[in-house]
């Protein structure tokens, strides 16, 4: 008998176009061991309504997102895609948790205080509970390991400690899952300021790279981008801003970093930024070529988060059954 796939889950928010940032750290990495594992990618539009959210726009994100998903190369034949907000069980199963996670370590949550600086209009319960129905959208489905970037990592502690807790306290229903954290990649930055991640909801458009960029704009953000003075050029971490376009050329063209180094020897920054947008550019258009085919095509995108939906509310329901026992829901 072969041995069972472990399974994976991820989930990407509905919040903008999705960026470098989310492709590199996440994306890439489903879209490359879909074979490998037995995967579940869910679309968090329930996460996404802890900041303000027009109803119509998300809805439309919501579709748009699943598209660029597929179009980065989730195979629906090999990974189950659906919407959170689908399957009941996600919010039933947070507000179990909720009565699990102690106060003081939800309170200590990183993502949760940047997102109420960035929000500090509307700091509301759900924002702090956030990871709760993280960890729930995680928990339901048995995973072993969950692909993310680094800023994620606290979440998944977290999840690990609410499982540990809750099977201690009645008996073993939970699976510890660990974060697959790429060693490259997973902290792009934001190309204005090297100090913070690349965030879709960032400010300053000319921080991101969306994937749907066109080559000028690329070329325009590429151009922009903080360096420093040093004009030297190799992978030193020191130099931040240098260091994330070195990483992003790497991890696009498949190089190694000493073939890099010696590309770009007594090479100027004006040439190092021209040659990561020209990179960017000839590996994302296919992706956008692809994408605004299957944008169009929205009884197909419903037809695959249909039978996603279908696919992960059996697994969520039946386990959700199980959890309720165990604490005494009818
Ligand atoms: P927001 O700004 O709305 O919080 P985001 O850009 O952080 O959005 P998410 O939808 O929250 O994006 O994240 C989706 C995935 O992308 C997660 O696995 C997250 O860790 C990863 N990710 C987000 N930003 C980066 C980044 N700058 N570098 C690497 N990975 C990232
Ligand atoms: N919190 C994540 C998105 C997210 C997620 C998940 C990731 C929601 N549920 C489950 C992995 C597994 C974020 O902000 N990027």
């Amino acid at each position: 008998m072969p041995l069972e796939k472990k399974r994976v889950f991820s989930g990407i928010q509905p919040t903008g176009n999705i960026h470098l940032g989310n492709y590199l750290g996440a994306i890439k990495n489903w879209v490359q061991s879909q074979e490998q594992y037995e995967n579940i990618f869910c679309i968090v539009n329930a996460h996404a309504i802890t900041t303000k959210q027009d109803p119509h726009l998300l809805k439309q994100m919501t579709y748009n997102l699943a598209a660029m998903l597929l179009a980065c190369g989730i195979d629906p034949k090999k990974s189950i895609l659906f919407i959170q907000s689908e399957v009941n069980e996600h919010a039933c199963l947070a507000w179990i948790l909720d009565c699990f996670i102690p106060m003081g370590e939800m309170s200590r949550m990183t993502q949760f205080k940047d997102k109420s600086q960035k929000n500090a209009h509307n700091i509301n319960v759900g924002l702090f509970n956030y990871p709760a129905l993280m960890a729930a959208d995680i928990l339901l489905y048995d995973t072993d390991y969950v692909p993310v970037g680094e800023d994620q990592q606290q979440h998944i502690e977290l999840t690990r400690n609410v499982a540990l807790k809750f099977n201690t306290e009645y008996k073993t229903v939970f699976k510890l899952p660990e974060a697959l954290i790429p060693k490259q990649g997973a902290r792009i930055m934001s190309l204005s300021d090297p100090e913070k991640k690349m965030s879709k909801s960032d400010t300053k458009p000319h921080s991101i790279i969306s994937l749907l960029d066109s080559p000028d704009e690329i070329f325009a953000k590429f151009k922009r981008s903080t360096t420093d003075s040093l004009n030297s050029i190799s992978f030193n971490k020191e130099q931040k801003g240098v260091y994330n376009l070195l990483s992003i050329y790497q991890l696009l063209s498949q190089k190694t970093k000493e073939d890099i180094e010696k590309e770009f020897f007594n090479v100027g920054y004006g040439e190092l930024k021209k040659r990561v947008a020209q990179v960017v550019v000839e590996y994302f258009a296919p992706i956008q070529e692809n994408y605004y085919k299957l944008q169009k095509e929205q009884d197909y995108l419903h037809s695959i988060l249909t039978e996603g939906a279908n696919k992960a509310r059996e697994i969520a329901s039946h386990r959700y059954s199980i959890i309720k026992e165990c604490v005494g829901l009818l």
